[in-house]
C-alpha cells in the first residue's frame, strides 16, 4: 500500500520587529487552517518562525536579547498553535529560537521541532551549521550574528518515526551541507522538512549573490536526489526589516524534481501528495549506499593514505 503523506509548506512574508508572538502565531494558524482545507496533515514553518529574524541586529540588552528566545515549548504564547494543530488533526515543523538552563548556565539555540498530529513533540533537533559571524562586520547594513547569538547544536542529525515514514529535520544553512542529508539517509530519511531566512547579499560579492536563489534550490535538490528522500524547504521572505529575502519554498521529490514552488514573496501555502514509496527506486538502485558506497575508501583519502599527496604550495 502506497505511504503518502499530504505536506504543507508554510511560507512566510516579513515580520516585523514590532509584531508580537501572538500576532505571529495568529498567522501560522491561518496558515496551518489553510493547508488542513487543501488537504495537508503535515505543515512546514520557516526557521525563527516566530519572530523577526534578530540576528541581523547587535543587540547588546541581555533582557532584549533573551525576548527573542523561547524559554519552553509549548509556552503560553505557542499552545494556541499545538491546540490548533491537535484540534486539526495537522502535524508541522517549526523553528524558533531556545533558550535553556544547562549547567548553570543560558545555552542559547536554533532550534526545531517536530509535532505530530495529535500536537505532541516527537522530534527535536538544534542547527549545527551557524552562519554568519560573532562580532559585527564593518561596512555591513544587516549584520548576520548567529555565531554570536547560538551555540551549534548537540542533538547530530537524529531522525524520527512518525506520520508513515522515517523523518528529519534541519535548518536553512544546513541545507547547503551534502552531510547534513547524507547523515540522515544513512538512517533510512525519507522526508527532510527546513525552514530558511536567507537574504540576498549574504556574501557581500554581488557575483555569487546573484546566484542565491540558484543555490537554494540546488543544494536541496541535490541533497533529495543524492539521498532518495522528499525534502520540503520553507522560506520566510520578502523584505524584513529593510533585509531582503529570498521565497522559492519548495516540495522536492527524492527525483530532486520540484513538485510545487511558492511564487509570492508573502504568507503562501503549497502543498504536494508526497509518495514515500518513490524514494526506494533511488535507493535499491542506484543510490543503494549497501552496495555502491565505498566508506573504507573515503577513510584511506581522509587519511591520505593511498590517495594521491596533495601538490605543493
Ligand atoms: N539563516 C541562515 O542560515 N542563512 C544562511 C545565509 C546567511 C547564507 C543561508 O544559508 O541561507
Amino acid at each position: 500500500m502506497a505511504r503518502i503523506i499530504h505536506a504543507a509548506a508554510a511560507q512566510m512574508g516579513p515580520i516585523a520587529k514590532s509584531e508580537t508572538r501572538k500576532d505571529t502565531v495568529r498567522r501560522l494558524i491561518a496558515m496551518m487552517r489553510e493547508a488542513k482545507g487543501r488537504g495537508a496533515e503535515l505543515v512546514v514553518f520557516t526557521e525563527l518562525a516566530l519572530t523577526t529574524f534578530f540576528p541581523r541586529w547587535l543587540i547588546e540588552d541581555e533582557a532584549e536579547l533573551d525576548s527573542y528566545y523561547e524559554k519552553e515549548m509549548p509556552g503560553p504564547e505557542t499552545q494556541p498553535l499545538f491546540d490548533e494543530a491537535k484540534k486539526l488533526g495537522v502535524g508541522f515543523y517549526v523553528s524558533y529560537a531556545e533558550l535553556v538552563q544547562e549547567g548553570g548556565r543560558k545555552r542559547r539555540f536554533n532550534t526545531s521541532i517536530l509535532v505530530d498530529r495529535s500536537g505532541n513533540i516527537i522530534g527535536k533537533y538544534r542547527k549545527v551549521h551557524l552562519p554568519g559571524h560573532v562580532e559585527p562586520q564593518p561596512g555591513r547594513t544587516h549584520q548576520h550574528l548567529e555565531k554570536r547569538y547560538f551555540e551549534p547544536g548537540d542533538l547530530g542529525f537524529p531522525v524520527f518515526r512518525g506520520f508513515g515514514g522515517v523523518m528529519g529535520m534541519c535548518i536553512c544553512n544546513d541545507r547547503r551541507w551534502p552531510e547534513t542529508y547524507r547523515v540522515m539517509g544513512l538512517q533510512g530519511v525519507e522526508m527532510v522538512m527546513l525552514g530558511y531566512n536567507t537574504p540576498y547579499d549574504h556574501t557581500g560579492h554581488k557575483d555569487i549573490d546573484s546566484l542565491t536563489q540558484f543555490h537554494n534550490h540546488l543544494s536541496m535538490q541535490a541533497g533529495a536526489y543524492q539521498n532518495s528522500t522528499w525534502v520540503i524547504g520553507t522560506a520566510k521572505c520578502g523584505v524584513e526589516e529593510g533585509s531582503n529575502m529570498v521565497g522559492q519554498s519548495a516540495i522536492i521529490a527524492p527525483s530532486g524534481e520540484i513538485v510545487a514552488q511558492a511564487v509570492s514573496l508573502d504568507d503562501e501555502i503549497i502543498t504536494a501528495r508526497c509518495d514515500l514509496d518513490l524514494g526506494k527506486r533511488y535507493r535499491e538502485t542506484i543510490f543503494n549506499f549497501a552496495k555502491h558506497r565505498e566508506p573504507e575508501t573515503y577513510r584511506l583519502i581522509v587519511e591520505r593514505k593511498g590517495a594521491v599527496p596533495p601538490p605543493e604550495v
